[in-house]
C-alpha cells in the first residue's frame, strides 16, 4: 500500500508551508531546510512514490512539473544566474521523502556535482 506524507498533508493544506504555486496538477513550496536561497520543492499532487513509479499517464503532469520550475525561477529572480533542478530517488539518490518531488535550487553558485 501506498503510504502517505507530510507532503499530502500540506498540498491539501492540513499543515503550513510557504506554498508559491498551486493548480490541479502540482504544488510549489519552499524547502523546511534551504539549502540555498532559494529552495523550493515541486510535488505532485498525485501520491507517486518515485519517479520509478511514473507511467505514459504521467506525461501531462511530469511536462508541468518542469514549466512550472521556470515560472518561479523567473518569479524568483533566479533565471539569468541560473539553477539547479534536482530528483532524487530511492536509497542511493537521497531521496528521503516518498512523494514525487523536484527540488528548485538557486540564489547563490551551487558549484560542481560530484558524481
Ligand atoms: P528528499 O531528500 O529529496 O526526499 O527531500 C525532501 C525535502 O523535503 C528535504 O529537503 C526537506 C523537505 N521537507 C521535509 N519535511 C518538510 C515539511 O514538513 N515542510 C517543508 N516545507 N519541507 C519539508
Amino acid at each position: 500500500m501506498i503510504q502517505e506524507t507530510i507532503f499530502s498533508k500540506i498540498i491539501r493544506r492540513e499543515i503550513y508551508a510557504d506554498i508559491l504555486y498551486q493548480d490541479e496538477l502540482i504544488t510549489a513550496f519552499r524547502d523546511i531546510s534551504p539549502q540555498a536561497p532559494i529552495h523550493v520543492l515541486l510535488v505532485t499532487n498525485k501520491l507517486i512514490p518515485t519517479i520509478n513509479d511514473v507511467t505514459d499517464q504521467d506525461e501531462k503532469m511530469l511536462g508541468r512539473l518542469f514549466i512550472v520550475a521556470t515560472k518561479i525561477a523567473k518569479q524568483q529572480n533566479i533565471s539569468d544566474d541560473g539553477y539547479r533542478l534536482i530528483v532524487n530517488c530511492n536509497r542511493h539518490g537521497g531521496q528521503e521523502i516518498k512523494h514525487l518531488h523536484m527540488h528548485l535550487l538557486g540564489g547563490r553558485p551551487l558549484g560542481t556535482l560530484v558524481y
